[in-house]
């Protein structure tokens, strides 16, 4: 039996929009992508699921990924947001050297904890951010305890959001919440970001480290958003050297994007990880109206199928896809293949 973490929650975590270089778009993060997902999810028969909500994440489980500071910001940013139409940052502190947070107003904080506009700050995000990341501590457990594959349905996404700041509609990096919590038990996680956008927040979180291996396949940061990370050249440092791999791809067919998971995952199998944190973006679908690979619905099966092929216990954890209604049916032919 196979357990999916969702949050109940969810759907009272509406974001209201971002700024698209022209006007305000809606967001594309949207409650009716995890609902297309649980919605496939429970009408296939082939394997037995059990939909749970997650167990309360303790607050040491957040500030083991997340800066303290951070986390508040948010919690306290969410609740102004009750009063505020929505907290949406538009001046960053770019070239501001030595920034003192403490002496920062509201729209200060919303400059210096959130990277871009597609992140917005309303009611519901802290507690929408949380119930998704103890989806992804939920998962994790379930790996510790024996289960061989573990699905967190996270919404909101998290591969963007790193120690201390928020953007690309992530808040917490619900990866790696499960990762961390992974190490705990043991000794080498490598994790595998197939959403087409970089995880730029997972990168920097374990850029310094050697026991976690970060592996990803992302449309290049030349054309892509984040833009400003997902180069070949950013490869860890320190004791991290080495365990940080990007292969950004301008365009990719099945074809292509296959051969580049396979040298990805050469590098995983060559690592000799005790697990695997799995984030799965949907992103790279023709269809998508986000990202600009062209994979089809049998590249999905391809990819699980060499994916799963690693046999290592894996938590699945949900970042991105924008294509409804696709998104649930591709995301069980990667799973099931
Ligand atoms: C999140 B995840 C489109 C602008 C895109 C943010 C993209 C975040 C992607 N008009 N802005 O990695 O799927
Ligand atoms: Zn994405």
């Amino acid at each position: 039996m196979i357990r999916a973490f969702f949050p109940p929650n969810h759907e009272s975590y509406r974001p209201w929009g971002e700024f698209d270089g022209f006007s305000v778009e809606s967001s594309p993060e949207v409650p009716e992508r995890l609902n297309i997902i649980l919605k496939a999810i429970k009408r296939q028969k082939s394997h037995e699921i059990d939909i749970l909500t997650p167990d309360h994440i303790e607050k040491k489980n957040i500030t083991s990924v997340h800066r303290l500071d951070y986390l508040d910001f948010l919690k306290t940013a969410s609740e102004f947001g009750k009063t505020l139409e929505v907290g949406i940052p538009t001046v960053f502190p770019v070239g501001k050297q030595k920034l003192n947070k403490k002496l920062l107003g509201f729209e200060g904080l919303l400059g210096s904890y959130l990277f871009d506009t597609s992140a917005p700050i309303i009611d519901s995000t802290y507690s929408a951010a949380v119930e998704s990341a103890a989806c992804a501590f939920s998962a994790s457990k379930q790996v510790l305890k024996g289960d061989l594959i573990s699905l967190a349905l996270c919404r909101p996404p998290g591969h963007h959001a790193g120690p201390s700041y928020g953007g690309g509609y992530c808040f917490l990096n619900n990866a790696a919440i499960a990762t961390t919590n992974l190490l705990s038990k043991i000794e080498r996680v490598a994790i595998l970001d197939i959403d087409y956008h970089h995880g730029n927040g997972t990168q920097e979180i374990f850029y310094n480290t050697n026991q976690v291996l970060f592996v990803s396949i992302h449309g290049d940061p030349k054309v892509s958003f984040p833009f400003y990370w997902g180069f070949t050249e950013e490869q860890g440092a320190g004791e991290g050297k080495g365990f940080n791999h990007n292969f950004p791809l301008v365009e990719a067919t099945g074809t292509k994007y296959l051969r580049t998971l396979k040298s990805a995952l050469e590098i995983i199998r060559k690592f000799n990880p005790g697990a695997l944190v799995l984030s799965v973006g949907l992103d790279t679908y023709w269809k998508d109206p986000l990202g600009e690979f062209k994979l089809r619905q049998d590249d999905y099966k391809t990819i699980g199928k060499e994916i799963f092929r690693l046999a290592l216990p894996t938590v699945v954890i949900l970042e991105g896809g924008y294509e409804y209604p696709d998104l649930g049916t591709n995301f069980l032919r990667l799973i099931f293949y």
